[in-house]
């Protein structure tokens, strides 16, 4: 499959990379580009040898929201009758492997609801985070209004929705939308480092972790307690739980054959 608003590599055969290619208009997203990105997606996540997945944008942009040109005449019965958008995005959230957002510059509206429905954030020093959709009449239409409260507490969700307002890459890190912050010419280094090591792990596993956090994020405590103990139970039906333990026990490394 050819592409022409994202480009796609792999890393040590092991990691998939998206990178959002709309540079001129700081990656706005569009029905084709997140077309391409949910393809681009899918067929890393049914590739054996793919372990983890990383979203990146350019320096400037990640993505500075949907693209507001293409928004601005659609009436209500566009929208609703053709579900506007979220059958692609609904794509990336069937994605059973990691996928890590490596932000720098703009992630805002539904640039900030794509790092949202990634897995974690890295993101650089020069990061900005917002939902600015209320100046435009809009609210967050792809998860925004429910991710940001679970992410950084419902006060600042609230501020930051009913304002508009940016935050930077360190308020993004202390109210926990972000995992790490790192210099920008450091982003995708940090970031490979993660996915490499990730990838190495039993994919059984690295499914299951998500999995279960995610319950954690969507579902009641009892539910997700729940939840993880049976998945935890079943890894011990697993080659690599035999093989991780053993390598452990005798002080070795372990080599996960996904079995
Ligand atoms: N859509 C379309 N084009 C955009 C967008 C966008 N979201 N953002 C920037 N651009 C374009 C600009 O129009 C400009 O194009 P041109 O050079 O042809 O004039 C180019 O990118 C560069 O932008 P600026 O000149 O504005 O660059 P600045 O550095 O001065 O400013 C900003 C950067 C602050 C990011 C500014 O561009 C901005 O405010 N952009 C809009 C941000 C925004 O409002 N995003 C939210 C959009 S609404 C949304 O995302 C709803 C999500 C719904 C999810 C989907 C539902 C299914």
């Amino acid at each position: 499959m050819t592409y022409e608003l994202i480009t796609v590599r792999t890393e040590a055969d092991k990691v998939g990379i998206i990178t959002l290619n709309r540079p001129k208009q700081l990656n706005a997203l569009n029905e084709q580009l997140m077309t391409e990105l949910g393809t681009a997606l899918h067929a890393f996540d049914a590739d054996p040898a793919i372990g983890c997945m990383i979203i990146t944008g350019s320096e400037k942009a990640f993505a500075a929201g949907a693209d507001i040109g293409s928004m601005a005449s659609y009436s209500f019965a566009n929208v609703y009758k053709d579900d506007f958008i979220t059958r692609n995005w609904e794509k990336i959230r069937s994605v059973r492997k990691p996928v890590i957002a490596a932000v720098s510059g703009f992630a805002l509206g539904g640039g900030c609801e794509l790092a949202m429905m990634c897995d974690f954030i890295i993101a650089a020093d020069n990061a900005r985070f917002g939902q600015p959709e209320i100046k435009l009449g809009i609210i967050p239409g792809a998860g925004g209004t429910q991710r940001l409260p679970r992410a950084v507490g419902k006060a600042k969700a609230m501020d930051l929705a009913l304002t508009g307002r940016m935050m930077d890459a360190l308020e993004a890190e202390r109210s926990g939308l972000v995992s790490r912050v790192v210099p920008l010419d450091k982003l995708m280094d940090e970031t490979l480092g993660a996915a490499l090591m990730i990838s190495e792990f039993s994919q059984m596993a690295v499914m299951a972790v998500k999995e279960s956090v995610n319950r954690a994020f969507e579902g009641t405590l009892n539910d997700g307690i729940m939840f993880e103990r049976r998945l935890f139970h079943a890894l011990f039906a697993t080659s690599d739980q035999k093989e991780g333990m053993d390598a452990f026990v005798n002080k070795r490394k372990a080599v996960f054959t996904h079995q």
